[in-house]
């Protein structure tokens, strides 16, 4: 996993994501509506179940009451009873299958939901420049791609769910008491004012909580994922303790979010009101029985109707909280989306078989607008089937130099083309699926060697995937491994030397046989026999197509048609091994320098810098 926070510069997005509906990003509620709009009946169901469920509710005291009137009348009428019994059973055996209906409804939303947004998150992610990824931590990332997708889920199910189920039950006493006197819906109707009032407000309060608790989730998680990156650094470094406190430092605060969430949570006020309510409903209820307005199982009733405001009040201190939570979530996602998402697949471009022609152009770049040149007045040409040494002193720009030709960065100034054509006239996966490059330190995939080796070239045969490991002299060590090709990396301690991810890389680059091959090889810690193998797998795949090598090798710089000498970000020098030894006063120190057996090139990775002495 490449993490950290390097410098970054706006560049090309890679690639159009696999968009299977549109959504509406241009704001949480519009996104998540735009969502969840895709499963209407689900929500009909949910209101109905809601709907449905409330008033099924409101069934009990309402014939609770007029059991009570026919035992009040003289003599009793106890052949009411029964019906009145059974009407309540029956109610409350169809409100729990509107029951069923509205929370299986809400939790199939709420799933669904969960893995829509994670695909288009996920996907989203893969079409972000390297600019994007070079500033963005993993962690948070990651902390974004699962718990605040997951916080939707809970939002719907059961945030939501509860509010709708809920709210249904803040109308039901109201339309029910006016039947039994008008005036008494003046306690449901004050409860409900200021059940608003309090929930509005306490929302307000809960709302920047609620994102202050998620955003230090995610810098909690920023900071482990990185310290787990660099364990060996941290280990190497008995830092350790340090690190410990560090991440301390943020779960402690990631607490306090949530301890200070938590006492928004305990000056709730409804649950007061929920008491005044009751107090105040059964006081009227009895003056108006007095005045012989009502009758007694009428008081009964009303005081059960009263009683349901019990259910929203309850849950609307976690559901509220669950929305508050989801929203919050569900803003941090779509501004990853947003963020810097002008994607640039250039459908239209340039696409054609490439032979594999570079020029540089007058290139300039820096990473930062405006910042510290990396490179200045760059120009050569590269024909087809040649192979350029790029060597100069560490930070002298040769890996930003050759990121340039896939399109990695795009140039600040000047332009490189590739078949004379601008890289930015390209399509663009035309151009990548062409250019190979094997990175200075080379990412293995969590697969298998064979799924390693396959990974530009998915359908790859197993014949294909050998032929092209043993061209790239990776064969022996592979089946060196009990299990050979199916040798799962990173799996009971399997890893690999540079020597041989460089070997796997250079098999990927075999069976994908791009036109253009660079291979960033300046840091290499290897044995003479390993040393001689990568030679002849370098020489192998620089065969037949233009390449780039940024080597300190001396017998790879020698038997190069160009080379380039960079120093600074400029060139130094430029010419073939003859030339430069006749006319570079520079060139012919490296080659002094290089010649001599201290300073062969491949010494210790990061090793003394035996390149360019200062000319
Ligand atoms: N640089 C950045 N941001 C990056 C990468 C590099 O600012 O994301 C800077 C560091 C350095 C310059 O650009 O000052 C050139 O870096 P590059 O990696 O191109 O140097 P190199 O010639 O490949 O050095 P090495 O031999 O150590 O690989
Ligand atoms: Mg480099």
């Amino acid at each position: 996993m490449h993490n950290g926070k390097r410098s970054h510069t706006p560049t090309p997005t890679e690639f159009t994501p696999p968009i299977r509906y549109a959504t509406n990003r241009s704001g949480p509620v519009r996104w998540l509506l735009s969502h969840v709009g895709r499963y209407p009946l689900l929500l009909l169901f949910i209101f109905v179940g809601a709907l449905g469920n409330a008033a099924l509710a409101a069934a009990v005291p309402v014939f609770l009451g007029r059991a009570f009137d026919a035992m009040a009348t003289s003599p009793p009428r106890t052949e009411l009873l029964l019906p009145a019994a059974l009407a309540i059973l029956g109610a409350q055996v169809a409100r729990s299958g509107l029951q069923f209906l509205r929370n299986f409804s809400a939790e199939l939303v709420g799933q669904r939901l969960e893995r829509d947004i994670r695909d288009e998150l996920y996907a989203s992610l893969l079409g972000k420049s390297m600019a994007f990824h070079n500033a963005q931590p993993v962690g948070d990332t990651m902390a974004r791609a699962t718990n605040d997708v997951r916080e939707i889920n809970l939002m719907f199910s059961p945030g939501l769910l509860l509010v709708v189920g809920s709210a249904a039950f803040l109308f039901m006493p109201i339309i029910v008491a006016y039947r039994y006197h008008p005036s008494l819906v003046t306690v449901p109707v004050a409860f409900l004012v200021s059940y608003v009032v309090a929930l509005w407000r306490y929302l307000r309060e809960l709302d920047p909580i609620a994102a202050q608790v998620r955003e230090r989730f995610g810098q909690m998680n920023a900071r482990l994922a990185e310290a787990i990156d660099g364990i060996e650094v941290v280990k190497g470094t008995a830092r350790e303790e340090a690190e410990v406190d560090r991440f301390a430092g943020l779960a402690r605060r990631f607490r306090d979010a949530f301890v200070q969430k938590g006492d928004v949570e305990a000056r709730f006020l409804p649950l007061l009101f929920l008491g005044l309510a009751q107090g105040a409903g059964f006081l009227h209820a009895l003056l108006l029985f007095r005045a012989g307005q009502v009758a007694l199982g009428d008081v009964v009733a009303y005081v059960g109707l009263i009683q349901l405001f019990g259910f929203p009040t309850f849950v609307s201190l976690s559901a509220y909280s669950q929305v508050a939570s989801g929203l919050a979530a569900a803003r941090r996602i779509l501004e990853l989306m947003n963020r810097e998402s002008h994607v640039d697949q250039n459908e239209a471009g340039h696409a054609a078989p490439m032979r594999g022609e570079i020029e540089f152009r007058n290139v300039s770049f820096a990473y930062e607008e405006g910042g510290e040149p990396v490179l200045t007045h760059i120009s050569f040409k590269v024909h087809p089937g040649q192979t350029v040494a790029i060597v100069g002193q560490t930070g002298a720009g040769k890996t930003t130099l050759v990121k340039l030709v896939n399109r990695t960065y795009d140039v600040t100034a000047g332009q490189v083309l590739v078949d004379g054509v601008d890289v930015r006239d390209w399509n663009l996966a035309a151009l990548r699926e062409q250019i190979s490059i094997i990175e200075q330190d080379i990412f293995l995939f969590s697969r298998t060697i064979a799924e390693n080796i396959a990974f530009g070239k998915p359908d790859a045969t197993m014949d294909e995937i050998v032929a092209a490991a043993k061209a790239a002299q990776a064969h022996e060590f592979i089946m060196a491994f009990p299990e050979g090709y199916q040798t799962v990396i990173g799996e009971r301690g399997v890893t690999l030397s540079g020597g041989q991810r460089q070997r796997l890389a250079l098999a990927r680059a075999f069976l994908t046989d791009p036109a253009i091959l660079i291979l960033d090889d300046s840091t290499s810690a290897i044995d003479s026999a390993t040393e001689d193998k990568i030679q002849r797998a370098i020489y192998a795949a620089a065969r037949g197509r233009t390449t780039l090598l940024i080597t300190h090798r001396l017998s790879q710089i020698r038997w190069a048609d160009l080379i380039v000498v960079l120093r600074k970000g400029r060139i130094a020098a430029i010419g073939t091994h003859e030339e430069l030894l006749r006319t570079s006063e520079t060139y012919r120190r490296i080659f002094v320098t290089l010649g001599t057996p201290a300073g062969t090139g491949s010494g210790e990775q990061r090793g003394p810098e035996p390149c360019v002495p200062r000319a």
